[in-house]
């Protein structure tokens, strides 16, 4: 079937080489969010990415993560944008509006540009939950992110040929 031709057979076999990333992150629950890049840029590495072609974007909290992505998305300089922030519910009684935006904002501009966008953006509802997503391991949502971003581009490329 076409389908599973185009499939991995595993995701270690894939290959970042070649490819350029963006990182757009938000500084809110900063110590957290270091550890999300922290893990995005292992991911990016162990799977042969080169260090200059990992741009990161900081922005101040995960609500302006989705226009940022999108602007990074637009000037076709990124195979992939991956985008990571922390939303706390104890800090924020906004946290439904800006996770919501920030979600939604992100699918959005990755429909409207064509270039994927990776969700890597933690939504706890305190600082431990936030901490057992942001691990020095692979349990990590930074990891986890940039890891599906290798993983479609990859796709993308097979698929359909040229850029992603
Ligand atoms: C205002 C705010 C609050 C209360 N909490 C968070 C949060 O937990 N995580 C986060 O990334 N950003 C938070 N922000 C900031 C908003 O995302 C945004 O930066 C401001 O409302 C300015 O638009």
């Amino acid at each position: 079937m076409e389908i599973q031709k185009s499939q991995p057979k595993n995701q270690t076999e894939l290959s970042a080489r070649g490819f350029r990333f963006a990182i757009v992150a938000s500084r809110w629950n900063e110590r957290i969010v270091s550890e999300l890049i922290d893990g995005a840029q292992r991911a990016l590495t162990e799977a042969s990415a080169d260090a200059s072609a990992i741009e990161i974007f900081r922005v101040p909290g995960a609500f302006e993560i989705p226009l940022t992505a999108q602007k990074a998305a637009e000037t076709r300089e990124f195979d992939a944008v991956i985008c990571l922030g922390v939303i706390i519910r104890g800090d924020t009684p906004h946290f439904e509006y800006i996770a919501a935006s920030a979600a939604r904002g992100i699918s959005e501009a990755s429909l409207r540009t064509g270039v994927p966008l990776l969700f890597g953006v933690i939504t706890a509802d305190n600082v431990e939950q936030a901490n057992d997503r942001a691990g020095a391991d692979h349990n990590n949502k930074g990891y986890e992110a940039a890891m599906a971003a290798i993983e479609v581009v990859n796709l993308y490329r097979r698929s359909f040929g040229g850029e992603a």
